[in-house]
């Protein structure tokens, strides 16, 4: 039984990466120097994965910065802004944009915490093979074969490209990327032919879009493309990768067609497995990857189950290759260097590396019977010792938690305001004299009582500045917080950290996902300190700030033992009695971020309407116990509500704050329209730029906004936190805030 992984980090164990990629930025290493650090990176993944002994060693899963990115590059796909530029200068300024030069969009990879750069087609997008020196998974192929490694080149499918691209600015209405199909598969076929050339055995092509629900004119533009590629006469072996879901329809589709092999996920569908017997299997000429050890998550695979899959598929296909569900991108490298966990804990985690050794086991089993492999088959699944009764018992006995009261009622019984309150989303700038502080507590190198006077002179100097500003409803400015979400997991039981978890975000940004691991408990409060303090500094209300349930589940590595809505009322629980303390402490303003509320999303869209039920269940458990007195406010930060825009009004907040710097009006109407009563603070300038907008802009906004809204239900605040701005561009731009506020209410 052969073996292979879809693909593998390619950020280092001690983000080597990261750290030349900013080097090269910076200026502070050249262009050979990062070259020298990507081969010594790419040459360790191979070497692992061959030494490991897995069979099928993929190539070209390393990216400077995307896999998309190079995928664009890789077939000219690069659009007239840059072409003045060249090589990694046009590479990182695609990414990043340059001196008057606007980056290309990024958006999230599928339900993961990934992010791709979006590819820009219009209709003039000359697809165009790279001159033979630069094609990057050429390069790749033979680099690896120059260490005595055979590897399977993996590039982004045509189909998955073209449907994760956006038209061009400036394409016709009615023109979809989609439209370039044939011409971008003739240059698919060229590669192929190229790759072939320079020995390549197997190719794989990536197409995760099969996991979303397709229409039938994109699948026909499938089988069109494999077709035409499938009936090449010099290729090297095809494997269609799909993941991330069940293909459904598509599977059919590609088991008619003539590539060699198609890989599918039967982690995060399991129903492919009937699906592939209801279609007869995959015949005796096509090849099986099965994904069966899961890429996206950190638990050890249960190693019989996996084996009962593979052995329930023999038959299905002419061969069998044991696999992983996914790239082991989504995962952190090497659970060995987390010496700190407790040992009832790491004992059931697989980071990437290990989970290269389970698929080896997996496919030694097969091959040699699974008394081969018994001594090395752990328990899985999650320990008694982690489970909590008490927290238990009292979601049986809270249920729903019951409705709060009514808005109006509420209303009635909250702060008196004036009209078009003004606030900020919660956090202010992290200055380096913070970030340093933070630090010193961390290594011990400052004690408890210095770090709590540190935060206490931060929090006087921001509540002082609102104050001065004359905001309405202030905050505390979050100086202790690292991250929205790991400030919380550090704080519940059931939570645990990493130090060298790194997964990639973006580029050189890197997160490290605490791992929710058990039942989740908060022993004691978690900001009511902080919160109090900076309210007994003001006679202003100061509003209390604490992260959702569905964020604090989608920024993390989660359980899987019990359904996320069970965990997500465990740690809506805790949160809950978060509330009641803050209450208990005279606050009367509580905020609930939900960022990653559309997040996780199912990528079907007969699934969207079971997640939301309970994220929204998880969002009113957290909330619903606070008093009609208590003011709830709710944050959210994207773009596109379409999706989400009922369940927005579900949360039932008070307040909903919202990214809408960009379609304001739009957005306005489209939450009316869904039935939308309580109050709305759209907000009222971009802080993702440095460019301080003047007063006159802002009450602009603000009147467009009235268009649409109700004066007594309107809020004054920025889009989003402030956390990554200066006070240079932060300071003007609230104090023309509040002015264009002051502006507008005189006037009402
Ligand atoms: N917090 C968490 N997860 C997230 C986000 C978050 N996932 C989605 C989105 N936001 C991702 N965005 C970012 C933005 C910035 C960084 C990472 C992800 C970032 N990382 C630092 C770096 O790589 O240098 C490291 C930060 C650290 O030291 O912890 O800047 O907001 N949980
Ligand atoms: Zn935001």
């Amino acid at each position: 039984m052969n073996t292979t992984v879809l693909g593998y980090p390619r950020i280092g164990g001690r983000r080597e990466l990261k750290k030349a990629t900013e080097a090269y930025w910076a200026g502070r290493l050249d262009a050979a120097g990062l070259e020298r650090a990507a081969e010594g990176l790419r040459r360790q993944t191979w070497d692992t994965l061959a030494e490991a002994g897995v069979g099928l060693i993929p190539s070209n899963t390393f990216s400077l910065y995307d896999q998309m990115l190079d995928m664009s590059v890789l077939v000219d796909a690069v659009p007239g802004r840059f072409r003045h530029l060249e090589g990694l200068d046009a590479y990182f300024a695609m990414a990043r944009g340059a001196e008057g030069v606007a980056p290309l969009e990024m958006t999230k990879w599928f339900d993961t915490n990934y992010h791709y750069i979006v590819p820009e087609i219009g209709p003039d997008t000359g697809f165009r093979v790279p001159a033979p020196t630069d094609a990057k998974p050429i390069a790749e192929y033979r680099e690896a074969a120059g260490l005595g490694i055979e590897t399977r080149p993996v590039l982004v499918g045509p189909l998955s490209y073209l449907l994760l691209s956006k038209p061009a600015p400036g394409s016709p209405t009615g023109f979809r990327p989609l439209d370039l199909l044939d011409p971008l598969v003739e240059v698919y076929a060229e590669l192929l032919e190229r790759l072939a050339g320079a020995g390549t055995q197997w190719v794989q092509l990536d197409e995760p879009v099969l996991a979303a629900d397709r229409s039938n004119a994109e699948l026909a533009a499938l089988r069109r493309a494999y077709d035409r590629l499938g009936s090449l006469p010099s290729r090297p072996r095809l494997l269609v990768a799909t993941y991330f879901g069940e293909i459904r329809d598509a599977l059919p589709v590609l088991a008619a067609t003539k590539v060699e092999a198609i890989g599918l996920d039967f982690v995060a569908g399991p129903g492919n497995r009937q699906a592939l017997g209801a279609i007869g299997g995959l015949g005796p000429a096509k090849t099986l990857v099965a994904g069966v050890v899961d890429g996206r998550n950190v638990w050890r695979t249960d190693l019989n189950a996996a084996m009962g899959t593979c052995a329930s598929l023999l038959g299905l296909s002419g061969e069998l290759v044991v696999g992983t569900s996914c790239s082991l991108l989504h995962v952190p490298l090497d659970v060995e260097e987390e010496t700190g966990l407790d040992p009832r804990l790491a004992g059931r985690l697989a980071f990437a590396r290990q989970k290269v050794d389970e698929v080896v086991l997996v496919g030694r089993a097969l091959r040699e019977g699974r008394e081969a492999v018994a001594d090395r088959i752990p328990a899985a699944g999650v320990a008694e010792e982690f489970v909590n009764a008490r927290v238990r018992a009292r979601l049986d006995a809270l249920g729903d938690g019951a409705p709060r009261r009514d808005y109006a009622e509420r209303r009635a019984a909250q702060l008196d305001l004036p009209l078009l309150p003004t606030t900020t989303i919660g956090s202010f700038p992290q200055t380096d004299e913070v970030r340093r502080a933070r630090a010193d507590h961390r290594a011990g190198r400052i004690d408890a009582a210095a770090y709590q006077a540190a935060m206490r002179a931060e929090i006087d100097r921001v509540i002082a500045l609102q104050e001065d500003i004359g905001l309405d409803v202030l905050v505390h400015g979050e100086p202790e917080r690292n991250d929205m979400v790991q400030y919380f997991a550090e704080r519940l039981d059931g939570y645990a950290h990493t130090v060298h978890g790194w997964v990639q975000s973006y580029g050189t940004r890197y997160v490290r996902p605490p791992i929710l691991f058990g039942d989740v408990a908060r022993p004691e409060p978690m900001t009511v300190a902080w919160t109090t303090y900076a309210q007994s500094q003001t006679t202003k209300p100061v509003k209390g700030m604490l992260t959702g349930p569905v964020t604090m589940l989608a920024w993390s590595f989660v359980r899987t033992d019990q359904p996320l809505a069970d965990t997500a009322r465990q740690v809506a629980l805790a949160l809950r009695d978060e509330v009641h303390d803050l209450e208990q402490a005279g606050i009367r303003v509580i905020q609930v971020d939900e960022p990653a509320l559309r997040e996780l999303l199912p990528l079907r869209r007969a699934d969207h309407a079971a997640y939301l039920d309970w994220a929204v269940g998880a969002f009113r458990l957290a909330t619903c116990g606070a008093a009609a007195s208590t003011q709830i406010h709710t944050h959210m930060c994207y773009s596109e509500f379409g999706d989400v825009i009922d369940a927005i009004g579900a949360l039932d907040a008070d307040v909903t704050s919202v990214e809408a710097a960009r379609s304001r009006m739009e957005l306005l109407t489209d939450l009316d329209d869904a039935g939308y009563r309580q109050s709305i603070g759209p907000g009222v300038y971009d802080i993702h730029s440095p460019r301080v907008p003047d007063a006159e802009e802002m009450e602009q906004a603000l009147r467009h906004a009235l268009d649409a809204v109700d004066a007594d239900r309107l809020w004054v605040n920025p889009d989003c936190g402030l956390k990554t701005r200066g006070y240079a561009e932060v300071e003007p731009a609230l104090r023309n805030m509040v002015t264009a506020a002051r502006r507008v209410r005189a006037t009402l």
